[in-house]
């Protein structure tokens, strides 16, 4: 897969990307990762990436020219019922529609090639939405002052779920949210800490009896943490 991030702060994914799950992969080729400066398409001489809105009202509008060109760079079109099979292009913006498991499994699962822009908070320029997006993706119901954080939380859950990212000590399919709950509680030596022992049953060596007791404490947490997991009405 390939992905291609669109942001006026290339700076801030120098390294974001270069531990753990994610440098393997791109070590293994299973993931080709490329940060491109929007600030480099820009075509003015002050290599302006933003302006003051229509209508007025507050902060700047990140403007559409320099989103265009680089789409078009990449992608050889800024035409989105041309893009090749397989390409996503994906807003980060707290319009989009929130990601989860489903989100982030769709991506890794149908595309081969992403175009991740990273919005800025105040806003960017509708057009780009209109003609060239393809996901208008939000990481939750909270504010950030640009997309980049989201960025590397997409990046990473993607990722991780393409074909041989995970080492065989890993596995996707027992983590939380692909069973629709979260993860049981984990414990390693020592057997007493502190005065804090582990679960008598998880040192019994009878398999039976600790996978009874992780489904219980799964649902334990999930209540107590996450009920809307547990509703069944949910989208
Ligand atoms: Cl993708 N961008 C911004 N600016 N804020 C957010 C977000 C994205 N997702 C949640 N909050």
């Amino acid at each position: 897969m390939k992905i291609d991030v669109l942001t006026i702060f290339p700076e801030f994914f120098k390294e974001v990307f270069d531990f753990g799950i994610i440098r393997r992969a791109r070590k293994a080729g299973i993931v080709e990762i490329n940060i491109h400066d929007i600030r480099h398409f820009a075509l003015d001489k002050h290599k302006m990436t933003d302006d003051r809105p229509f209508g007025g009202g507050d902060g700047m509008v990140m403007k559409p020219e320099p989103i265009f060109a680089a789409v078009e760079e990449i992608l050889g079109t800024v035409d989105k019922a041309n893009y090749p099979p397989g390409v996503r292009v994906i807003l980060l913006s707290p319009q989009g529609a929130r990601l989860n498991q489903v989100v982030a499994e769709s991506i890794a699962h149908e595309a081969d090639h992403a175009i991740v822009i990273c919005g800025r908070y105040e806003g960017i320029d509708e057009r780009v939405n209109e003609a060239l997006v393809t996901d208008e993706v939000s990481i939750g119901d909270y504010v950030l002052s640009g997309g980049e954080p989201a960025a590397t939380v997409l990046v990473d859950a993607i990722v991780r779920l393409l074909p041989n990212a995970l080492g065989s000590e890993t596995s996707a399919v027992n983590d939380s949210f692909s069973s629709g709950m979260l993860d049981y509680p984990h414990y390693t030596r020592p057997a007493e800490f502190r005065g804090m022992p582990v679960p008598e049953v998880l040192l019994s060596g009878d398999h039976a009896k600790i996978e009874e007791w992780r489904k219980a404490k799964a649902l334990e947490k999930t209540l107590k943490n996450r009920r809307d997991l547990l509703d069944t009405d949910k989208e």
